[in-house]
């Protein structure tokens, strides 16, 4: 760490962090409010940067970091946030800010709010790195916030059935996780889904996309992937453990290594044969994290490099939507990023850790990171929920009302209260501007 800055502060003092991941929490902390952090070890894995572990009381930005003065604002940000992001902490010295940063970072002068100087960063980025305007998304359904894991072909093919009947404007039915029988073994099926690529060609014959869910680089330790190939780890021997889920420990794909570079390819050109096009890929942090690899690369250049391969075998005019991700390192590969942690049933999450999921953490990120929509890509809100059992529904669908780029449904459709079911078309139906300002 290198110091960087040092700014005077006062009693006004505004500083903003953005996190690394999509659940990771990104806001703004009037100076002296405690920072949202991990409440425990497990959650700290999955929903935080490994290589940062803030000592209380430091303000922690990945690759973006903003102190705001009245309507002066002070920028700091990656130089060259593709390749590398540098993690900018802020340390209090009596009236002043201690800025350091472990990477190459600019230093941006803005007269203005904290958005408007996030915005005005953003542009110059996609222009410096030729970003183009990302596509207007696709209107989708997704599987996961009313089935989780437990969901069944019979329940697709329900729903499939219900948007017709209820003409709801759906593009895309996105089967999200439970359709593998582990994770990391994709074209191998669950007990639940008789026949993945029939699915598939049913929900295209009744002429929607059809749309998937993978943690491509995620390898579970039930999974045969890993008994066949532990190889394939970053860590080698010793695998770099990425989290806990499903009961299980989680480790990374090295997707450098050129073997579980063509089982990628395999996985990814079998989906376009069962004429999937829309692509949902999850827990996308796993390829970023530091560890040994085949390659002697930096854990963001392995991610990259990962996400490319994925664009390159589903191709340009698929739609692809990172979640879990990282997100500065993603700009410019992906079409949609989910800019904040799960939506839920629940209001605020049991563990008081705002990247899990709950409709708390969802806003607070959604809102902080409106500047990326339209610029970086589109930004994913997470899902349209709108039965009566989600607590203070009004206010999310709202929150996706204003703050929302792609707009899916995940409810069991049959099962909306009249509200719920004209809320959610509404929310499919209405325009959505292609940049927020
Ligand atoms: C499928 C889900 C859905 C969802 C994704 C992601 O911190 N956690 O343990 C944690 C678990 C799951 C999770 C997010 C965080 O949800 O965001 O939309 O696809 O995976 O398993």
């Amino acid at each position: 760490m290198e110091t960087i800055a040092e700014i005077q502060t006062s009693d006004d003092t505004v500083v903003h962090e953005q996190g690394w991941q999509s659940w990771s929490p990104s806001t703004s902390y009037r100076l002296g409010a405690a920072p949202h952090r991990p409440v425990d070890e497990d959650k700290r894995l999955i929903a935080y940067r490994h290589a940062t572990d803030p000592a209380p009381g430091t303000y922690c930005g990945e690759g973006l970091f903003a102190v705001a003065e009245g309507d002066s604002v002070t920028l700091f940000a990656a130089a060259d946030p593709t390749a590398e992001v540098p993690t900018i902490l802020a340390v209090r010295d009596g009236d002043r800010l201690v800025i350091s940063a472990n990477g190459s970072v600019e230093i941006r002068q803005h007269t203005g709010d904290i958005p408007s100087a996030l915005t005005a960063w953003a542009d110059e980025v996609c222009a410096r790195l030729a970003v183009p305007p990302p596509r207007p998304a696709p209107t989708g359904w997704c599987s996961w916030y009313e089935y989780f894991t437990d969901v069944t072909a019979d329940d697709i093919v329900d729903n499939l059935e219900a948007m017709e009947d209820l003409e709801l404007p759906i593009d895309v039915v996105q089967v999200d996780d439970g359709y593998q029988r582990e994770v990391g073994d994709w074209l191998v099926p669950s007990g639940r889904f008789p026949d993945v690529p029939g699915l598939f060609a049913h929900i295209r014959d009744h002429g929607r996309r059809a749309g998937i869910w993978t943690a491509p680089f995620l390898v579970s330790a039930r999974s045969e992937l890993l008994a066949e190939h532990p190889d394939w780890l970053v860590g080698k021997e010793n695998p770099v453990l990425v989290g806990h889920n499903w009961g299980q420990a989680l480790y990374a794909l090295d997707t450098t290594h050129p073997a579980a570079r063509d089982y990628l390819r395999t996985v990814f050109t079998t989906f376009a044969e069962w004429g999937i096009d829309y692509h949902k890929i999850d827990f996308v942090y796993a390829g970023a994290v530091p560890g040994r690899r085949h390659a002697d690369v930096s854990g963001i250049e392995a991610y990259r490099d990962g996400l490319e391969l994925i664009r390159e075998v589903i191709g340009p005019d698929a739609y692809l939507l990172g979640c879990g991700a990282p997100q500065l390192p993603s700009i410019g590969v992906v079409d949609a990023m989910r800019v904040s942690p799960d939506i839920a049933l629940e209001y605020a999450p049991d563990s008081g850790d705002l990247s899990q999921p709950a409709q708390l953490g969802a806003v607070l990120n959604g809102e902080s990171r409106r500047f990326q929509h339209g610029r970086f890509w589109v930004n994913d809100p997470d899902c349209i929920v709108a039965r009566p059992a989600v607590e203070h529904r009004t206010e999310w669908a709202e929150h996706i009302s204003v703050n929302g780029g792609l707009r899916a449904s995940s409810d069991r459709l049959r099962g909306l209260d009249s509200w719920g079911l004209d809320t959610t078309r509404r929310l499919l139906s209405e325009p959505i501007p292609a940049r927020f300002t």
